[in-house]
């Protein structure tokens, strides 16, 4: 298992504002904002007390599963710095979306609330002096496999901006989701997906539970199915085979983003929190975060710093995509962190989503007093 510098990282870094700005030489960025003017602040606070729930009736269930309250150990020696100090960290039981939130599913989210994500929003002039405006189109940024080799330091080199893509168009002004309904949503920001679990009456996973989550009740585990990569020679995720970015051999069998759930799910019942798209948390960034904050329910930083990036606000996302190879990136461990501006949905990012209560005990109590 190779252990790589921050390059994994390049999949992360990427921002619409960067991309375009890189794309174009008529786009001269001058500063890049805390958040882009094309996202509008979204203050996110967990409303879902287990009360809240107890008048409803509890099918909402049946697509999520209760995640027990438990300890873990927290990170890795072995990966990343960020992944470190290694800690034990204890966790609140919580449910969890049994796999990424689908096509299907934010379409009716967008159907009962005509939301516009911001890929399908004009950018705003103001975040880009100096750019034509002509070229300011909405869009969002597609990974395009380059047809000679490049430099791995290079980004640009495989993340092109797409006019017209966005969440409905995910490969670009010319595709659908016609056929996709059980893909993942793709293209979302994190004000996108924030919407969505307004509304579902569900909040991101903190980048704690969602780690916890992952492992499966399984500790210190280099992949939430063991610690061998591809066990017998069987493929347990939609990641990358094949030599990042040019030669992807699908052996897994998809090249792409595949549908949810086509994977073993883990030792919770979760699918995909290895590999398909990556999944938005909560938490903001702190390369040090480990060291500094709490072990109990960690609420994740109230602020952000990247050091690769240090002008950029940045929200964590984890588990990986279909883009993450071995040697290149091996975001699909479940200590691997990733970081990534939150104004910037991308052609391999998704979400799933959490409710803190009420437990299956709770329920089943609410159930026999009640019926
Ligand atoms: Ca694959
Ligand atoms: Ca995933």
């Amino acid at each position: 298992m190779k252990k790589t510098g921050n390059n994994g990282g390049a999949l992360g870094y990427v921002s619409v504002v960067v991309v375009l700005a890189g794309l174009a030489a008529a786009l001269v960025w001058f500063g890049i904002p805390m958040e882009s003017s094309r996202t509008k602040k979204s203050s996110f606070e967990p409303k879902m007390e287990p009360e809240a729930l107890i008048s409803k009736d509890f099918s909402w269930t049946n697509d999520m599963v209760w995640i027990p309250p438990g300890k873990f150990w927290r990170g890795s020696e072995t990966g990343q710095t960020d992944e470190r100090p290694v800690r034990e960290v204890t966790i609140s039981g919580f449910w969890m979306d049994k796999t990424e939130v689908t096509v299907k599913e934010y379409e009716a989210f967008v159907r009962e609330t005509d939301y516009v994500t911001v890929a399908e929003r004009r950018p705003n002039p103001e975040d880009f002096p100096g750019a034509d405006p002509a070229l300011l189109v909405p869009g969002s940024v597609i990974f395009a496999r380059p047809s000679s080799p490049v430099s791995l330091n290079n980004h640009y080199a495989w993340w092109t901006y797409a006019p017209g893509a966005s969440w409905r168009r995910p490969e670009g002004a010319d595709s659908s989701i016609s056929g996709k309904e059980n893909f993942p949503v793709v293209h979302v920001c994190w004000e996108d997906v924030v919407a969505y679990a307004d509304w579902a009456g569900k909040r991101l996973p903190t980048e704690a539970e969602w780690e916890y989550a992952a492992r499966g009740g399984f500790n210190r585990r280099e992949f939430i199915w063991g610690d061998e990569l591809s066990p017998n020679q069987q493929w347990r995720a939609n990641i990358w085979q094949g030599e990042f970015p040019m030669v992807n051999s699908s052996h897994d069998g998809f090249e792409g983003v595949g549908p949810v759930a086509a994977f073993e799910p883990n030792g919770y019942g979760l699918y995909d929190m290895a590999g398909n798209v990556w999944e938005w948390c909560l938490d903001w960034y702190l390369p040090d975060y480990y060291a500094t904050g709490p072990v109990i329910d960690p609420p994740g930083p109230n602020t952000s710093y990247d050091p690769n990036e240090p002008g950029v606000m940045k929200k964590i996302m984890r588990g990986g995509s279909y883009l993450c190879d071995d040697s290149y990136c091996s975001g699909y461990r479940p200590a691997a962190r990733m970081k990534s501006s939150p104004d910037t949905g991308l052609s391999h990012t998704g979400f799933r989503c959490v409710i803190p209560g009420p437990s299956p005990t709770q329920i089943a109590k609410y159930l026999r007093e009640n019926s």
